[in-house]
């Protein structure tokens, strides 16, 4: 098993339900086990004129490598009528590969650390609640992260 943190985000139709459905089929997984859930955040989508987002960060424990998992979480997405129109569009469910034990992917489909990890509150914040002194394969600790990114525009639900 390896520790996996995914982050969830959702600006459709009830976002904070959508993670919840999210969190149910994440406990369901095959050869996996969900090991943690951060609160939930509210915060401003990056992209002006869409709805806010409810975010959060799930901590999995899990034997399955790392593009299964990438399907399987792609079959959550689906499942909650995720549909793909723009890129950065708004979403029913967003689920995110954040860190990956100690690895670093670079793939086609799948990059990990996730590569806008550094630049974003509602990813770092619900992280910090679950593992408040993570150290990143490259040397980073999440606190340093933290420091130079304000927990500006983030509401904790
Ligand atoms: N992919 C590569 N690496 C990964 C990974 N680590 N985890 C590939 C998951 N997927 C990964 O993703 C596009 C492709 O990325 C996938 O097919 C997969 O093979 P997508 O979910 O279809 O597209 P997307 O989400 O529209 O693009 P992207 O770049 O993932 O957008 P983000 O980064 O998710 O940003 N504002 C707030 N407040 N909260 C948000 O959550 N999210 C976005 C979207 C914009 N603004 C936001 C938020
Ligand atoms: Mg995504």
């Amino acid at each position: 098993m390896e520790r996996v943190y995914i982050g969830l985000g959702s600006n459709l139709a009830d976002p904070a339900e959508q993670l919840r459905n999210a969190l149910t089929a994440l406990a369901q997984l095959s050869h996996s086990e969900l090991a943690g859930v951060s609160s939930f955040y509210v915060s401003d989508s990056l992209l002006p004129g869409q709805p806010r987002y409810t975010n959060a960060v799930a901590a999995l424990d899990s034997a399955l490598e790392p593009l299964a998992l990438l399907d399987a979480l792609q079959a959550i997405e689906l499942d909650q009528g995720r549909e793909r129109h723009e890129r950065w569009g708004p979403r029913t469910l967003d689920l995110d590969i954040i860190l990956f034990g100690d690895r670093v992917i670079d793939e086609p489909r799948l990059k990990v650390p996730h590569y806008h990890l550094h630049a974003r509150p509602f990813v770092l914040y619900p992280l910090a609640e679950l593992v408040p002194n993570l150290q990143l394969a490259d040397g980073r600790s999440l606190n340093q992260l933290l420091a130079e990114c304000p927990f500006v525009g983030l509401e904790r639900l």
